[in-house]
């Protein structure tokens, strides 16, 4: 049973591979992955959006190494070594958690018209807002999504309970969203930001519910919600089609291949044993 997690494939294929080829060499700033981690994404977005340079480093973490756990005792991808004032890299200092890596990294580096997170006295509100709406994917969509692609036919909730709770929540997501009035497609309208970067994993995952779950994602064409569900495909096409979402990407049969674990629900990973308990996720 324990290898369900541990045998998976050691390296990224397709474009990400390419990426992780362009950044292996050695670099005070290094980020520990793996290429199926959705967590990891997020992180591997962020530093290709703002191209901040690093070392790429592909770790398994199952297997929970003990120099892993050393930098990280949660024993989780993605874990981030940041490199000190005083130092040669050696006694770098550990980071982890996507949520804050992204905004840490955000906040190091880029100036402020580069920011993922808007700057500044005269945006706390809006920055506020983009806060509340990153807890929302996190603590709503992200463990939505898992309870649906864990369903299997002996749960005690049926899979349309499971599909009506994910999509609420991204009903509420997208009703916050920029109503395409100044003129893009992303949480904030025109401009690109965290809060595009933390769902944009789980987006580009969702192909897995389709491929795995009888009905699939089932996303509403028509009724009452048709011009929420518009605005949700004019977001999803553009966020599945980001280049640094694309170029993070391996190929699509490895994310299948992966995710079966999650879909017959044999995976012992911590996502998913929180997942089963109906607790709160790592
Ligand atoms: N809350 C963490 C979650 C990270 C996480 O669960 N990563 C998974 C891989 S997708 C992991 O490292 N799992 C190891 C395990 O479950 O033992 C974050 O946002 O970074």
């Amino acid at each position: 049973m324990a290898t369900v997690d541990t045998s998976l494939p050691a390296h990224p294929t397709g474009a990400a591979a390419t990426l992780a080829a362009s950044h292996a060499s050695e670099h005070d700033l290094k980020l520990y992955g793996g290429w199926f981690c959705p967590f990891v994404q997020r992180a591997w977005i962020v530093l290709h959006e703002k191209d901040i340079p690093h070392q790429y480093i592909e770790i398994n973490p199952y297997h929970k190494a003990p120099e892993f756990l050393a930098l990280n005792p949660r024993g989780l991808v993605p874990t981030l070594a940041v490199p000190t004032a005083s130092s040669n890299g050696k006694a770098a200092k550990p980071l982890y958690e996507s949520s804050i890596i992204c905004e840490y990294l955000d906040e190091a580096y880029g100036d402020d018209s580069a920011a993922l997170l808007p700057r500044g006295k005269e945006n706390v509100y809006e920055r506020a807002r983009c806060r509340l709406w990153i807890e929302h994917v996190g603590s709503k969509i992200v463990p939505a999504f898992y309870k649906f692609l864990q369903h299997t036919p002996e749960k005690d909730y049926t899979i349309e309970e499971a599909r009506e709770n994910f999509l609420g929540h991204i009903k509420a997501f997208v009703k916050e969203m920029g109503d395409g009035a100044n003129g893009g497609p992303w949480f904030l309208g025109d401009r690109f930001s965290l809060v595009d970067v933390m769902l944009a994993p789980w987006a580009k995952r969702m192909f897995l519910i389709d491929h795995y779950k009888p009905g699939g994602v089932g996303i509403p064409t028509a009724g009452e919600d048709e011009g929420v569900w518009k605005r949700w495909g004019v977001w999803f096409d553009a966020i599945t089609q980001r280049k640094s979402v694309l170029e993070t990407w391996s190929d699509d049969e490895m994310y299948i291949a992966a995710y079966k674990r999650y879909a017959e629900d044999t995976t012992q990973s911590e996502v998913a044993k929180a997942t089963r308990k109906g607790g709160r996720l790592p």
